[in-house]
């Protein structure tokens, strides 16, 4: 049973619907704030950034955070409204993801499931 499938190709403002933003940790030093934001291939990405160049997992789009103007520190979250799942056993999270290797510091991408 499936309870949600996202694949970001709805219009942002400014997180999909069912979904929000939190910034869990300012950053500090050169950058600037970065938040997550939708990126849509069209044979290029837009915003411009490093992704996969055969494009996106589904559709066009996807989640996409700028850790390279990055602020040192910062901790932004992009999450689920609540979801229900009194109903499942052993509910599973997966998600495709894409990270390019480049520079010398290394960035964290978790899930998390906060119990209500
Ligand atoms: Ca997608
Ligand atoms: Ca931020």
């Amino acid at each position: 049973m499936q309870i949600i499938n996202e694949s970001f190709e709805n219009a942002w403002s400014p997180s999909p619907t069912g979904w929000y933003q939190e910034e869990i940790a300012s950053g500090s030093g050169g950058g600037s704030n970065q938040y997550w934001q939708q990126s849509v291939y069209d044979g290029n990405w837009l915003p411009a950034g490093h992704g996969d160049s055969n494009g996106a997992a589904a559709g066009n789009s996807v989640a996409w955070y700028n850790d390279y103007d990055a602020q040192a520190g910062q901790i932004d979250r992009l999450a689920t409204n609540n979801i229900d799942l009194s109903a499942t056993t052993n509910p599973v999270v997966s998600f495709y993801i894409y990270y390019e290797n480049g520079g010398t510091t290394w960035n964290e991408i978790s899930t998390s499931l906060t119990e209500t």
